[in-house]
């Protein structure tokens, strides 16, 4: 069967017995003991988020429904034998849990084609914001624009019964994955390239489809976007953007543009509500990866290079790198790229871009300072005595591939992110609509609470 919706009805039953099964039978196992450190260090290290898509080894990283990255690769198809893993095989396999075959990859791309129109308001939305407004700005209110769309909140309006609940909710997700490269690619146009917006190519598939649409038709870079939204679609449920996603799925976060009194104005309209639907949930979880420590990171990255560049030349010696590196963390920033709120090893994502960089960009002289990088900053961070992860993450490599096909413009570069990244939080979603799963609302306790605890502990 080539099509993905027969294939999810058929197995969610299985899964929903699945999950009664894991409760009824397993609900008391105890899974490890909560510690003071743990409440205040950010939940690290504490197991507490159902994530059906991916799970994330600390030294092997990510594995997407059990299979690597380099397995991905090898087993998912490509536009030709041999190629770049197709984003919309991993949705796929992430939604069914099985490599899909070419077969259902381009009938997948093409329900994906058909459901990539935008209407107007969206556009009329975004250019309601100044032009210098940052991209994640303006792809996160494109977004909230799209969701006067949503089918799950009619369909909740109409009364929906919640054994259905996840028929909308895939409605939405396919419909928001397929919309989002026109509105990244409007949000790239309007800043850097005069509003000249390129329409949907009739045959392309997803990632070819985004770089086309951003300009690029170098059959290289359409490689590099087809890989790239891959490796950064899912991380398993923990980091901020796929969490908050997950959990605003509870709450209702509107972004309401008013255009009243002759001005613009932007106000955040925060409102306790139940099953918030993926445009709503995928918005939220946006404005998490638009901070620095998490998806931005790839735009200072870039820029943290550039710097380099600017105060010491392209070709800058290691022991120069590393007195630029001391004095970035001597003015008391973090080094961009580097560090790990689970991994401890080199990010698997860093490894498979640098073996790209290796076979397209031998000779660039920013994949030099880079690979230059890898060598100079994990024995400084070690040195620092608190970092946990001394390696390079995925934001470390993203960028200087970018740049080499000519999208320089590294403030636009989480949009990339943020693009791939709904893969794997809509799957999650649509999961978390079959399997009814909670309302998450952990116990939090104040300082007091914690000493009066500790002293009779
Ligand atoms: N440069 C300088 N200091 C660092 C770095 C780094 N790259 N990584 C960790 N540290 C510091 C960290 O700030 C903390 O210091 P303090 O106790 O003074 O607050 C200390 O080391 C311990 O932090 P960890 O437990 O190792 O890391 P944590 O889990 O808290 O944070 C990151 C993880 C990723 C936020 C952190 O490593 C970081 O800030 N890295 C740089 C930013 C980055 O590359 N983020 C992208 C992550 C991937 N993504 O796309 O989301
Ligand atoms: C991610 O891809 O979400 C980042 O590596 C951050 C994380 O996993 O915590």
């Amino acid at each position: 069967d080539v099509d993905l919706h027969s294939q999810l009805k058929e197995l969610i039953p299985e899964q929903q017995e699945r999950l009664k099964k894991l409760k009824s039978e397993h609900g008391k196992v105890q899974l490890g003991n909560i510690t003071v450190d743990m409440v205040l260090g950010g939940m690290r290290g504490m197991t507490g988020l159902l994530w059906e898509t991916s799970l994330l080894d600390p030294e092997e990283g990510i594995r997407f429904r059990g299979l690597s990255i380099p397995e991905c690769q090898k087993v998912l198809p490509g536009v030709k034998p041999g190629g770049e893993p197709l984003p919309e095989g991993l949705l796929w396999l992430l939604l069914t849990g099985k490599v899909p075959t070419k077969e259902q990859v381009d009938a997948l791309s093409k329900e994906l084609r058909n459901r990539a129109t935008v209407p107007d308001h969206v556009y009329k939305t975004i250019d309601a914001l100044p032009v210098t407004a940052h991209p994640m700005t303006q792809f996160a209110t494109g977004v909230m624009a799209l969701q006067v769309q949503s089918e799950f909140q009619k369909a909740y309006e109409k009364g929906i019964h919640k054994s259905k609940y996840w028929e909308p909710t895939y409605e939405d997700s396919l419909s928001l994955i397929a919309q989002l490269p026109i509105v990244a690619s409007y949000v790239y146009c309007r800043i850097y390239k005069n509003g000249q917006v390129i329409p949907v190519h009739d045959s392309l598939d997803y990632g070819g489809n985004f770089a086309h649409m951003l300009g690029f038709d170098n059959p290289a870079m359409l490689e590099l976007m087809r890989l790239y939204v891959t490796i950064h679609s899912d991380h398993e449920g923990g980091n901020v953007s796929a969490h908050t996603g997950h959990l605003v799925s509870d709450f209702t976060l509107s972004i309401i543009l008013l255009q009243g009194l002759g001005r613009d104005m932007l106000m955040l309209d925060l409102v306790a509500s139940a099953l918030s639907d993926p445009y709503l949930s995928f918005a939220a979880a946006l404005n998490g990866l638009a901070g620095p420590l998490h998806g931005l990171a790839n735009q200072e990255v870039l820029l943290w290079i550039k710097s380099v560049v600017e105060e010491c030349g392209e070709n800058v010696s290691k022991d120069h790198l590393k007195e630029y590196v001391w004095k970035t963390l001597n003015s008391g920033k973090v080094v961009p790229g580097f560090g790990h709120g689970v991994l401890r090893k080199t990010d698997p994502r860093y490894t498979c871009q640098r073996e790209f960089a290796m076979k397209h960009l031998p000779d660039d002289p920013l994949f030099k300072m880079v690979s230059n990088l890898y060598e100079v900053v994990p024995p400084i961070l070690l040195e620092l005595g608190k970092v946990k992860n001394p390696w390079p993450n995925v934001d470390a490599h993203s960028g200087v591939l970018l740049n080499y096909y000519g999208l320089t413009e590294a403030r636009y570069y989480t949009v990339l992110f943020g693009v791939s990244r709904s893969i794997g939080i809509c799957a999650q979603l649509i999961w978390d609509r079959a399997l009814g799963l909670a309302l998450e609302r952990p116990k939090s306790v104040t300082m007091e609470w914690l000493e009066n605890y500790c002293k009779k502990a």
